[in-house]
């Protein structure tokens, strides 16, 4: 399981600071209950600058990254893991663009907030990226394989 190209393939999605604080877990929830992925890991944490760094370390050299350690380790997070069928790049659509201005109404970005510095989700950007994440935020027991017996609905 876990698997890139499988209905088990997995993404690391993150409710940001402003996301939980704005009561907006349930309303993101729900749109990736609701399209039919399977959540298989959940939690809730105040994050270290270190941590946020950490995630963020690709961003290092830009221009916003002081800011946006800042941003993501204001608060508490709600960190997840998401499985199914394309779920990294259709993750990727739930959530819009990165820029909220330029995503669609009916993404999460587009319908929920303006600011790029405040747009609330973050989601991995590819299987390899996701796989970092999901061993960064969760122990290897944090994440569950469960039963899921009505997903001939699904697939
Ligand atoms: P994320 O990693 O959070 O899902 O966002 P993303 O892939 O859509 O965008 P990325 O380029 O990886 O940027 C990460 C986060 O940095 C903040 N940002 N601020 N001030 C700015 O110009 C700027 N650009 C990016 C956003 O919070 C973005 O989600």
């Amino acid at each position: 399981t876990g698997l890139p190209g499988t209905n088990y393939e997995r993404t690391f999605i993150a409710i940001k600071p402003d996301g939980t604080e704005r009561r907006l877990v349930g309303e993101i929830i729900g749109r990736f209950e609701k399209k039919g992925f399977k959540l298989v890991g959940i939690k809730i944490l105040h994050p270290t600058p270190e941590q946020a760094a950490k995630h963020y370390d690709d961003l290092k050299s830009k221009p916003f990254f002081d800011g946006l350690v800042k941003y993501f380790s204001s608060g508490a997070v709600v960190c997840m893991v998401w499985e199914g069928k394309d779920v990294v790049k259709t993750g990727r659509k739930l959530i819009g663009e990165t820029n909220p201005a330029l995503s669609v109404p009916g993404s999460i970005r587009g319908d929920l907030c303006i600011e790029v510095g405040r747009n609330i989700i973050h989601g991995s950007d590819s299987t390899q990226s996701a796989n970092d994440e999901i061993t960064l935020w969760f122990g290897e027991t944090e994440v569950t394989n469960y039963e899921s017996p009505l997903e001939k609905f699904i697939y």
